[in-house]
């Protein structure tokens, strides 16, 4: 059985609740209050943040190697595409997700000109999707997942209008008629 370590707001460990949805996982999931967190998590990850997956003892943060380590060990469905350039586009634009997040967290802290730096990520992620429907190109999977957790709280949470972007809008709406993502939008509509 596979335990979760998890918190509501957390967009890294969103990434880890749809990807286990999509594949249909069991999981336990126990959940930690960021404002409170308990001393034991250190020992599971050192930085003290979650996501943290534990398998039998074995235990794995960082969102994204565990994002890569359920595609391997529960290869169905498949969320990497077979094309390797798709699956490269797929890891580079994972790789790279702090030109949005940056911005996103700057907005937060309502930094001077956060604003207009998030609003140009959106304008390239947007383009992105002008070009190929998903974010890893031809198919759905782990870069619309690793993305949609952010873009589903500056929409909804803080307030950010994603009308400029239709293809970006487009692409939420295909999103959520995924009931994996459509249930994260709930925890986001409930934080
Ligand atoms: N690089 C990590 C980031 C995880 C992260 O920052 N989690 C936040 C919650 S959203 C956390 O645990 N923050 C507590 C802290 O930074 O002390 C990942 O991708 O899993």
């Amino acid at each position: 059985m596979l335990t979760l370590y998890d918190a509501a707001r957390c967009p890294y460990c969103a990434r880890v609740r749809i990807l286990l949805a999509e594949k249909d996982i069991g999981y336990e999931a126990i959940e930690i209050d960021l404002s409170d967190r308990p001393a034991w998590i250190y020992e599971k990850n050192d930085t003290g943040r979650v996501p943290v997956l534990e398998e039998d003892g074995w235990v794995l943060p960082e969102s994204a190697v565990i994002m890569e380590f359920l595609e391997e060990r529960y290869p169905e469905p498949p969320l990497l595409a077979a094309d390797p350039a798709d699956r490269s586009l797929a890891r580079l634009r994972i790789f790279r997700q702090d030109d949005l997040t940056k911005p996103y967290y700057a907005l937060r802290r309502q930094e001077d000109g956060a604003a207009e730096r998030l609003a140009a990520q959106l304008a390239r992620v947007d383009a992105w999707l002008e070009a190929r429907p998903w974010l890893g190109g031809g198919t759905y999977g782990l870069a619309d997942i690793a993305y949609v957790p952010w873009l589903l709280r500056a929409r909804d949470m803080l307030g950010i209008d994603l009308e400029p972007y239709p293809a970006l809008v487009d692409w939420i709406g295909r999103m959520l008629g995924r009931p994996a993502v459509a249930a994260e939008a709930e925890i986001v509509a409930a934080l």
